[in-house]
Parts: structure tokens; sequence; C-alpha cells
């Protein structure tokens, strides 16, 4: 039973509002979390609560959100025996009674989620990732293969180059430590080598990458794989490449504004073919955009066995896309976010859904941080292939960075294999 519910508006890495929520349950046990936000959205996400004064953060004020949760949410909770997550979870859902979470808020919803599951991990004396874990029946047998932002485009970067991440990959890695330190060295030469080619500072993206005037993707491409060399590593071998390519957000009538060209569906497959066949990349994510259903089961077919067809916005952690998806054979990997559907317990059955599809999964944090770590728990207790957190630079990333680190000291965990 939950006897208090807090919140307060603070801010996320872009300096922008989001909630914190506090639950205190009967027996005193409390549980404090923070909300992530996102910049490139899918259309299909859980509506985040933003109140709309354009006289305060220009509209993007979070206090309805954390009045909704001292307000409405609190009350219908009240008096409420909620003993588990489901039990919770369930009940937000009726209180909010939207099919997109847009009257109480998605951020209001998953900070009293999240809360909550932190005041329960901390009345069952568990860690959060063994609450997680036990939350679904599993039990942990690995860490997360880790997937890092070096470069950076789109919208988390003005806008510079269309492409939005290259992420680097420790695919040999058997720690996260020596991923860490592996990515460290490859962040390292590739920050040297853009400030020699570019003439351009260590400045960086909204995720901590590197985000120079890249003439196009194959450009980030060529300067990655050069990184992952002059770091003293083998691209492809110890070192592999994913990208994010976001392309919901340069779809044009017909087809997509990669730079100066307009490609058409068929055009841009090749364009990814081509790019999985000349660079050591193992992931594609949102390679067509989130409205192009036709074509996503073919670009599955053509990345077959050579890299993973990895949807982000096009699935948006919602259960009911994801079964359009694995009925259409549109992607074989799901990117797990749990803000873009508001709850854990629904999140939990986008994960089931996917795994019973026989597909990866990637937990995933935000553009928009902060300085919590339960991403790094819900990694590890549900069990991911991969963690996606953004670069090895700024603390709302290397704070889940470190959770792991600390994961990783307290269960000896080993991470999982890559390709597995
Ligand atoms: C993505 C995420 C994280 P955002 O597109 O995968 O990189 O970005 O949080 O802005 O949606
Ligand atoms: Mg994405």
């Amino acid at each position: 039973m939950i006897k208090a519910l807090s919140a307060q508006e603070i801010l996320d890495s872009r300096g922008r509002p989001t909630i914190e929520v506090r639950c205190e349950l009967m027996d005193d046990f409390t549980g404090i979390a923070q909300v992530p936000s996102g910049a490139s959205t899918g259309g299909a996400e859980a509506v985040e609560l933003r109140d709309a004064d354009p006289a305060r953060y220009r509209g993007l004020g979070c206090r309805k959100a954390a009045a909704n949760v001292t307000g409405p949410i609190m009350e219908a909770l009240r008096h409420r025996a909620l003993s588990s997550q489901q039990e919770l979870d369930t009940a937000l859902i009726e209180a909010d009674g939207t099919g997109n979470k847009s009257r109480l808020g998605g951020n209001a919803i998953l900070g009293v989620s999240l809360a909550f599951a932190r005041a329960m991990a901390s009345r069952e004396h568990k860690p959060l990732y063994q609450y997680f874990a036990e939350m679904i029946g599993n039990t942990p047998s690995h860490l997360p293969r880790l997937t890092i932002n070096l470069f950076s485009g789109g919208k988390h970067a003005g806008g510079q180059v269309p492409v939005q991440d290259v992420l680097v990959i420790p695919a040999m890695a058997s720690t996260i430590e020596q991923g860490l330190a592996q990515v460290a060295a490859v962040y390292e030469a590739a920050a040297d080598h853009i400030l020699a080619r570019y003439q351009m500072r260590r400045l960086t993206a909204d995720e901590g990458g590197l985000a120079p005037p890249f003439a196009g993707a194959r450009a980030m491409f060529d300067d990655a794989v050069k990184a992952i060399t002059s770091g003293g590593f083998e691209p492809g071998r110890e070192i592999s490449l994913a990208v994010d390519v976001a392309a919901s957000h340069f779809a044009v009538a017909g087809g997509y504004q990669l730079g100066n060209a307009t490609l058409n569906a068929d055009r841009m497959l090749d364009t990814i073919d081509g790019w999985v066949s000349d660079y050591p990349l193992i992931s594609v994510e949102d390679g067509l955009s989130e409205e192009d259903w036709p074509n996503w089961p073919r670009l599955r077919q053509r990345l077959d066995g050579r890299a993973l067809t990895l949807g982000d916005d096009l699935l948006c952690t919602n259960p009911s896309r994801i079964r359009r998806a694995i009925d259409t054979g549109a992607c074989d990997a799901l990117l797990l976010k749990v803000n873009q559907i508001g709850t854990l317990t629904e999140a939990a059955l986008a994960l089931h859904l996917a795994r019973d599809a026989g597909w990866k999964v990637t937990v995933s944090a935000r553009s928009g941080e902060t300085e919590d770590t339960w991403l790094a728990d819900l990694a590890v207790g549900w069990s991911a292939d991969q963690i996606k957190v953004g670069s090895i630079t700024q603390s709302e990333r290397l704070a889940k960075y470190n959770r792991l680190l600390t994961i990783e000291r307290e269960t000896g965990l080993p991470v999982v294999g890559w390709p597995n």
C-alpha cells in the first residue's frame, strides 16, 4: 500500500524540465525515481505532459505532471492494496483511461511506476536489478553488451547531417570495465582525428557524441573506422559499429531526404545495404521511417544474418506495434525505452513479445537524461542483449555506466557474447 506520493519538477541533461517522484509505502520504505525525455521521438509514444506556458521553459514545464502525481494519481491509489508492480501499473493505466496516457501524462505515470519499484526493492532488501528480474520471473545470467555513441547528427546535433548516431560496440570485451576502457580509447582517437580533419574542438551533442560537419553518413562511418584503428583495435573483430539512422526524421513524401539526395524506398534500401557491405555495421536502427511498414520487411530480409534490424520509432515499445512487426517480419530486434509506453508492466509485455519472437533486445536511455541509474538495473534484470546510453562523456550517461560497473563487481556476471 502507498502512504504518500510526492513529485517535483527537475531539469534533465538538456536543461529542460522533467519530474522526480518519491513514493512512500505504508511501512515507510521509500523510492525516488527520475524520468527521462526524448527529442527524436516516435509518433506513437506515450504523451509527455507539459505545461504549455510559454513564459516558463518555452512551454516545457512539468508542474502539471508533478501535480497529477500528488493529486489525481495519489487519489486513485489511496487505500488500494497494491502488492505487485503489475497491480500498481494496472491501477495507473485505469486511472489515466486514455490509450496514450495523455490525461495524467506518461511522465507522471512512469515516475510513479519507477519510484514504486525502488520502494518495493528497498522493502524486500534487494538490489533494483533483482527486483526487476523477479518482476518478470527472470534470473539475471549476463550483463548487456555496450553500444556507445561516438558520433551524433540529426535531432541530437542540430541536424548538421541527417543520420542520428554512429555507435561503437566493443564486441570482444569480456567485461563492462574492459569495454569502457576500449571505447574510451576509440573516443580519444576520434576526438584527435576530428580536430585534424575538421579543425573542430571537442564539442559534443546531446548525448555526448562528437558532432563535426560530416559530409554524410559514409564520412561518419569512415571516421569511426579510422578512430577504431587509431585506438589500436581491429574494426569488425574487436570493435564493430551500429547506426541509428532515425529515418522518420528525414522522411519526405515518397521517400527520404538524405542530404541533397531524395531517395525512394528502393534506393534507401540499396543505400543501407551498401553501408552494411562496406563497413563493420552489425546493427541498423530505424533504417526506415515509422510509417514505412511495407518496406521494413524488405529491409530485414536484406540485412538478415549481416546486421540486426532494430526498431525504435517504428515500435515505440508498444505491444500492438510490436505484434504487427512480428506478424509482418519487419524487425528482428527491439529498442526498449520504458518512457515510450509509460509503465514497467507494459514495457515487460513488450520485452516478452520480442523474446518470444526470437528477437534481440536493446535497453535504451533517452537523449534527455537524468543522473538516475535505474536503466542499468533494468538492462541487467531483464537480461538485455545490448544497452544504449549515449557517449562515455557527461555524467547523466556515466551514472549508468558506473552503475553497471558496480553491478559487475557485485555479481561477477559475464557480458553476453556477441553475436550470440
Ligand atoms: C533514439 C534516442 C536515444 P531520443 O533515437 O534512439 O539515442 O533518442 O531519446 O531523442 O528519442
Ligand atoms: Mg532511435
